[in-house]
């Protein structure tokens, strides 16, 4: 039967190369997606949830964070939101006989792809300290559990709270709640890893670490720069609004190492037209070196601020400051250096001016190509700047672009989760609550880790994700998880963190966005907000997995009340039964929420405000937007040396496996590859097929190895390599990381390849 899981481990990683693809989407991805969706679901649950994705009356999709806008197709979902469906709508059932079957140590020699295949986690279980497996135990019990290692804690301080960009507005502002009323701002989340460069760069620039475009922007934008980006892949329906955008007139470019299929070309799979032929969507593929992109756009501004009347000095002398000074630093660019840090020639940056200069409207968008890099806070400044020059921040058709990763991530930062926040968001809740939460930061991911390797943190409690396997250098980090007392993970799957453990762990399974959600007898809905400030509910429709399952808002009430006892005046029981009670809590801690409940039962939600670009006005320490001239710097390689990039394929949603093809690449059947140049290659003497080690070089003298990676000739930049995460993730050293946001550098690996 389609729905049953593989029963042995299917990971025989025997990579086949093909041609690479040039286009995107079209009627391979239906097919595929089909094909995925019954597996998982069989015909009728495949028919009955993919037709609610992303519809107003609908649940909101577990996949990206990409706005859906007004008009809505009957099936608003891609292939890979179908595939995040699937995973999570699956008949597949991970139940206690499963765990009775299973010694701990055993599913820790299995691959995450395998665990992940074994279907939804149907009801609480506990490995108690020195048991070989997990057994089943009560709700009540667990978070008993849970009270009884946190209350034993010398500080609120040795506690970590780790969450994944999937959980709702309601569980993330309840989880918040609950640290900082249990005494610790130690919340850290992926964000840490994902966009927290660009939430450092803007908040310092324009005063809000958010992006300032809405969709009707990119439809009316002159000219959209995609830099370190593969919508095709990560971010599908971002397609049809470059596609919008080109039709009515727009210029691409792509800055990329890789020529992404999905950037060549997309076949809209919701017309004829787009389903036989197409639209070429990149106007000018700069393929630029990884790390190169600061330099690349510092000599942009430099040639914009060397061109007569192409500063908009109007805005510039209205709204922005630190003008002189940054102009003083771009005059400076070199062009040598920039060609030697980009890796592009004279003419390509020259078109790239011609196209700047001749719009009017221009937005750079980017993900993680600019976030994982050690100078990526000063690139996406410079991106900034390079906005700045032209007054292309707060007009309609033009701005900044982050675009986020996790369905939810943005409103979980938005609901608090923050190891450092504002003051004034702490007064608000302190005030509301009548808690006194702590003023001191709390710790990021990487600090969360090195606090578990040193002994500083002794519990670890995750809402959502897969920490040990998203973490940077995999040997240190489940290291210093196994140091924990406690570990605890709310899941919805299996994943690579529930076996590598404390000393005592706990699994807790929880309803996804696709399940129906029942309390008190009332169905519930949550609001996410997506990478553009859109906030809107979403409800799942399908019966739970297992009548054991509790919803994250539920699993935090009771752990709250738990912990903090009858003392606590927070009224957790009533949160757990009605989320309507959360929401009117929000409204009045978190500003632009004002009258949520009533907002948010509009159809499509309602947008949160954005002072750059409703009204210009820009709410940082100047109060003006920000230059700023930051040295420009760019990766060196040693002699022999490759950079290696740590990326997604097309079958995977972060650490989740979905099937083992890359298939716009033209990988088949493995995930052990790594792209390189054919003439990088050919100078290591490396065959297309040679199989080789990864060892990463460090600059403190440690070296870290993954072995046996197939060599596939790629047409990458000269001198970068890339290979797929989480894979790849024990060649990251935990130390390398970006500065100010402390993101880890994986796009940024220095490594040779050795062949055994
Ligand atoms: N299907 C699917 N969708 C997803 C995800 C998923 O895993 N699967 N993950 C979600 C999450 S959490 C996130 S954060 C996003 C990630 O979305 P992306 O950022 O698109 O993901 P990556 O695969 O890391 O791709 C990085 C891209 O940047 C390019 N790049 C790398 N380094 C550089 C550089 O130095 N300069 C430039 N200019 N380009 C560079 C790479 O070649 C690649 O095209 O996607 C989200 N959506
Ligand atoms: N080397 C390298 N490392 C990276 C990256 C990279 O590009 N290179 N990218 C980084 C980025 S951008 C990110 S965002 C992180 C991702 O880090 P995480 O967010 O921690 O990882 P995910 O793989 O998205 O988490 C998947 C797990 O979430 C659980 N889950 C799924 N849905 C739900 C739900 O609705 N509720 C709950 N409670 N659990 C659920 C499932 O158990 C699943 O196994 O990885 C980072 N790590
Ligand atoms: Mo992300």
């Amino acid at each position: 039967m389609a729905t049953e899981p593989p029963t042995g481990d299917p990971v025989q990683d025997a990579p086949r190369v093909e041609a690479a693809r040039h286009s995107a989407a079209g009627l391979p991805a239906v097919a595929h997606t089909l094909r995925v969706a019954q597996r998982q679901m069989g015909l009728r649950r495949t028919a009955r949830t993919l037709l609610k994705v992303n519809q107003k009356d609908g649940f909101d999709c577990p996949g990206c964070a990409w706005p859906e806008g007004d008009e809505r197709h009957t099936a608003e979902f891609c292939e890979n939101g179908a595939k995040a469906v699937a995973e999570e709508a699956t008949l597949r059932r991970v139940t206690p006989g499963f765990f009775a079957a299973h010694p701990v140590a055993g599913l820790a020699g299995r691959s995450g792809y395998w665990l992940g295949q074994q279907g939804r986690i149907t009801q609480p279980v506990y490995l108690p300290e020195g048991a070989d497996r997990y057994e089943p135990v009560t709700w009540d019990r667990a978070f008993g559990i849970i009270a009884e290692e946190l209350t034993a804690l010398a500080s609120p301080d040795e506690a970590l709270f780790y969450t994944s960009g999937r959980t709702s507005n309601e569980a993330a502002f309840l989880l918040q709640l609950f640290a900082r009323e249990f005494g610790t701002n130690n919340l850290p989340d992926c964000s840490n890893m994902c966009h927290e460069s660009s939430g450092s760069a803007l908040t310092e620039t324009i005063g809000i670490g958010k992006g300032s475009v809405s969709l009707e922007d990119l439809h009316r934008a002159d000219l959209i720069i995609v830099a370190g980006q593969n919508p095709g892949t990560n971010h599908p329906r971002m397609l049809s609004a470059l596609e919008r955008a080109k039709s009515a007139g727009a210029k691409i470019i792509s800055v990329n190492p890789l020529p992404e299929a999905g950037l060549e070309r997309f076949k809209n799979p919701q017309t004829a037209r787009g389903m036989l032929k197409g639209t070429a969507l990149t106007d000018l593929f700069l393929q630029i070196r990884l790390g190169g992109d600061q330099a690349l756009f510092r000599l942009l501004n430099k040639l914009i601020i060397e061109t007569e009347g192409a500063v908009d000095t109007a805005f510039v002398d209205g709204h922005t400051h630190g003008y002189e000074e940054f102009a003083r630093a771009a005059r400076a660019a070199d062009w040598d250096e920039t060609l030697t840090a980009t890796g592009l020639d004279r003419t390509a940056i020259e078109q790239a001016l011609a196209l700047v200069l001749a719009s009017k409207r221009t937005i750079v968008c980017w993900a993680m190509g600019l976030t994982q890099h050690k100078h990526s806070v000063p690139t996406i400044r410079e991106v900034v700047n390079f906005l700045l020059l032209r007054g292309n921040i707060g007009r309609p058709g033009a701005g900044v672009c982050p675009v986020r990763g996790h369905s939810n991530v943005q409103g979980d930062r938005t609901m608090g989760i923050f190891e450092r926040p504002a003051p004034a968001f702490l007064d608000a809740l302190d005030k509301e609550f009548g808690i006194t939460s702590p003023r001191h930061h709390g710790y990021d991911v990487v600090r969360s880790i090195q606090a578990l390797r040193d002994g500083d943190a002794k519990v670890f409690f995750a809402m959502g994700g897969n920490f040990v396997a998203a973490a940077p250098d995999t040997d240190v980090t489940e290291a210093a998880m196994r140091k924990a007392r406690l570990t605890v993970h709310v899941s919805t799957k299996l994943n690579r963190s529930h076996v590598v453990t404390g000393t005592r762990a706990l699994i807790l399974p929880t309803l996804g966005r696709t399940d129906k959600d029942v309390q008190a007898g009332r169905r519930q809905v949550v609001t996410v907000e997506d990478s553009m400030g859109t906030v809107h509910a979403s409800r799942g429709n399908l019966t739970p997995a297992s009548p054991h399952l509790l919803s994250e808002p539920a699993i935090v009430a009771r752990l709250a009340r738990a912990v903090l006892g009858p003392a606590s005046t927070t009224p957790w029981e009533e949160f757990g039964r009605d989320y309507a009670a959360i929401r009117d809590r929000i409204a009045r801690v978190v500003p632009g929420f004002e009258d949520f409940n009533t907002r948010v039962a509009a159809p499509g939600g309602f947008a949160l405000p954005h002072a750059p670009r409703d009204e210009r006005r820009f709410p940082t320490a100047t109060g003006k937007a920000n230059f700023t001239a930051a040295p420009v710097e760019y990766p060196r390689l040693p002699e022999g040396r490759l950079l290696l990039q740590t990326l997604r394929s097309h079958d995977q949603y972060n650490t989740t496996v979905y099937g083992l093809d890359d298939r716009y690449r033209g990988i088949k059947n493995g995930r052990r590859v790594v792209l390189v140049n054919p003439d990088d290659a050919r100078a290591l003497g490396l065959a297309d097929g040679a199989y080789t080690d990864l060892v990463s070089e460090w600059h403190d003298g440690t070296e870290r190895r993954a072995p046996g990676f197939r060599v596939v000739h790629y047409p990458t930049a000269r001198g970068c390599a890339a290979a797929y995460y989480p894979e790849t993730n024990v060649l990251v050293p935990l130390d390398a990381t970006a500065d100010t946001s402390n993101t880890p550098a994986g796009k940024s690996v220095v490594i040779r390849l050795e062949t055994p």
